[in-house]
């Protein structure tokens, strides 16, 4: 299993201790993390880095007094990685830390080309259309029903784009899976809990191929053992009025 990821050449085991604050179970997808395996990712179980997760949800009031005094740069926003020694934000930065093994240049760059795109403009965008969209928070994202519809509109296109690109694809890059597909399935995954509903899954059939794939991976099922589909679009209301 070790095998199917993309090691940094000269990296070395995350020592023991490492806590990972992440958002609460009661949050798709993490909300998985609780019942299987508490103290576990998708990544750190195929690399068998010893993990505890520590649950904040800022827009909660959830641990944000405390997360945000110890990771200052992330501004509220999550998830944050603390080791011996290291406090780390920016999620690139934490999923790459501790990779073992080795691997060429070119996949990782190709690996990491991926991640940044899902990181800095998949989920990015998404959520512009889906967090305004969701119920229950006592800090939410301003509601604006124009800008809902342009971060729809911007969502669209970019997975219009991530169909074209997995035409005939099992993987990202090379022949086996990579953090890469865990990271675009696993933003996917927050696309399908609240607005890519049954008729986008229709019309979308390698994006759903592709994510479907990574969800049976035992190391991501073994954390994520559902993931949430939703069967009808969340309409663009403003949850709080
Ligand atoms: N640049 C940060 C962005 C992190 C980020 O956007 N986190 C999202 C969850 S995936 C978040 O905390 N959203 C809550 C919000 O926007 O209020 C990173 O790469 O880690």
């Amino acid at each position: 299993m070790l095998s199917t990821i993309v090691h940094r050449p000269h990296g070395s085991p995350m020592p023991v201790g490492i806590w990972l604050y992440l958002p609460s179970p009661d949050l798709i997808p993490s909300k998985a993390l609780a019942p299987s395996d508490k103290n576990k990712t998708p990544k750190a179980e195929l690399e068998q880095i010893p993990l505890e997760l520590a649950e904040v949800i800022p827009r909660k009031n959830v641990g944000k007094a405390e997360y945000m005094a110890k990771f200052p740069l992330g501004h509220g926003k999550i998830p944050g990685l603390e080791a011996p020694g290291l406090r780390l934000t920016e999620t690139i930065a934490i999923v790459t830390a501790g990779l073992l093994g080795d691997g060429s240049k070119e996949q990782e760059a190709e690996v990491l080309a991926v991640m940044s795109w899902a990181n800095q403009e998949l989920i990015q965008t998404l959520a512009l259309w889906f967090l305004p969209l969701i119920p229950g928070f006592s800090d939410p994202p301003p509601y604006d029903h124009a800008a809902v519809e342009a971060g729809k509109v911007k969502s669209q296109r970019l997975l219009t784009t991530l169909e074209t690109l997995l035409e005939g694809k099992q993987w990202f890059v090379g022949n086996h899976l990579t953090l890469a597909d865990i990271m675009v399935a696993v933003y996917v995954s927050r696309g399908l809990e609240w607005v890519l509903d049954a008729k986008w899954r229709e019309a979308h059939p390698n994006v759903m191929r592709h994510f479907s794939a990574v969800a049976e991976q035992d190391a991501v099922k073994k954390v994520i053992p559902q993931f949430v589909l939703i069967e009808k679009e969340t309409p663009n209301v403003n949850p709080y009025a």
